[in-house]
C-alpha cells in the first residue's frame, strides 16, 4: 500500500477527526517508509542516515500542533494540503511560557491563535515568523526554535530531524 492510499482509506474514511502519529504509521506498515527518500540537504549534518528521524504528520483540516521546540534541525517537507506554521526563536523563550514539568518544559503554555493575556501578558511582545506551506514546499525549522503548526486542509507532511 502506498501513502496516498493509506491515507485514502485510514484517514479520511475511517478516522476523520483523528491525528495518526508517524510511531503508529511506521510501526504498523513498515513498508511506507519505502515511498520516503532522504532529502540531500539533511547530509549537511554528522548524522548516518540511520540517524535521521523520520516522522509522518497527518490529520484533517483544524489539526493543531501546540508551540513546542525540539532538539535537532528539522526540515518539514509539505507533501499534501497546505499548513499555516509560526516560529519563534529560542530567545524569545521567557516571553511562550514553557510548561514547568521536565516532560512538557518543551512546550508552551499559551494557546498561540488565541492567547490569554491576563495569564501570559508577555506573550504580545514575542516576536515570530510565519507561513503558509504547500505541497511541494520544506520549512527549515533550525533546533531549539519553537513552532506552532495548524492544518489548513487535510494534511500530509514528513519531517526529517538531524543533527
Ligand atoms: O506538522 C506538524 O503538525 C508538527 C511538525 C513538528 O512538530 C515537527 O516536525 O517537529
Amino acid at each position: 500500500m502506498t501513502v496516498g492510499e493509506f491515507i485514502s482509506q485510514y484517514i479520511e474514511e475511517e478516522n476523520p477527526n483523528g491525528y495518526l502519529a508517524q510511531h503508529q504509521l511506521f510501526d504498523q506498515i513498515p513498508e511506507l517508509k519505502q515511498d520516503i527518500g532522504i532529502p540531500d540537504y539533511c547530509c549537511l549534518g554528522k548524522d548516518d542516515e540511520e540517524e535521521i528521524t523520520i516522522n509522518a504528520w497527518f490529520g484533517p483540516a483544524g489539526t493543531i500542533s501546540p508551540l513546542h521546540q525540539d532538539p535537532q534541525q528539522n526540515f518539514l517537507v509539505q507533501v499534501m494540503g497546505r499548513k499555516y506554521i509560526r516560529l519563534y526563536s529560542p530567545d524569545q523563550s521567557e516571553k511562550l511560557y514553557p510548561y514547568d514539568s521536565h516532560l512538557l518544559h518543551n512546550t508552551s503554555q499559551v494557546d498561540v491563535e488565541d492567547p490569554n493575556l491576563v495569564k501570559f501578558p508577555k506573550f504580545k511582545a514575542a516576536a515570530f515568523q510565519d507561513c503558509v506551506l504547500s505541497p511541494g514546499q520544506v520549512l527549515f525549522i533550525p533546533a531549539n526554535y519553537w513552532h506552532y503548526v495548524r492544518a489548513l486542509d487535510t494534511s500530509f507532511s514528513v519531517s526529517f530531524w538531524w543533527s
